[in-house]
């Protein structure tokens, strides 16, 4: 399943974090290419593996604001929570700065970590695929 060097297991999924830019579209369009969506973020465990790994670099998460009310959404599929999520952006954000921020990325090394910005900005991104153990 997992045949790169280049992808970190934690809890439960391995994560990869990009070494080139890319838009928030193309960079999900990559984790899919490579059997995986940018990352949902949903304990707080998890972010603190997402922000030690990142360090000062920034990235791309899998979260952005979809249809007509534009709600945040995982893209992987997973039920975005509003309240359990609020610990996780950096306070004053999400602000829609010029009403055009409809992505969400890792800015600060913190458990307050993210903001959400304009969708054509390139920046780094996090890939995660759940690890199913096989059979036999
Ligand atoms: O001060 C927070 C603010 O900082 C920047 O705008 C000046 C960010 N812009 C981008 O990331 C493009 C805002 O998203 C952020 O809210
Ligand atoms: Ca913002």
């Amino acid at each position: 399943q997992m045949v790169s060097q280049d992808w970190k297991y934690f809890n439960g999924s391995y994560y990869y974090f990009s070494y080139t830019p890319k838009t928030w579209y193309s960079a999900q369009q990559y984790c899919l290419s490579r059997d995986s969506h940018l990352t949902s973020v949903t304990s707080e465990q998890e972010q603190e593996f997402l922000y030690k790994t990142a360090g000062e670099r920034v990235y791309w998460i899998g979260l952005t604001k979809t249809g007509s009310d534009r709600d945040w959404v995982w893209a992987d599929g997973t039920p975005f929570s509003k309240a359990q999520s609020a610990r996780f952006w950096i306070p004053g954000e999400p602000n829609n700065a010029g009403n055009n921020e409809h992505c969400a990325y890792l800015k600060r090394a913190s458990l307050q970590a993210w903001n959400d910005g304009s969708c054509d900005i390139q920046f780094l991104f996090i890939c995660r695929q759940p690890y199913i153990p096989s059979e036999l």
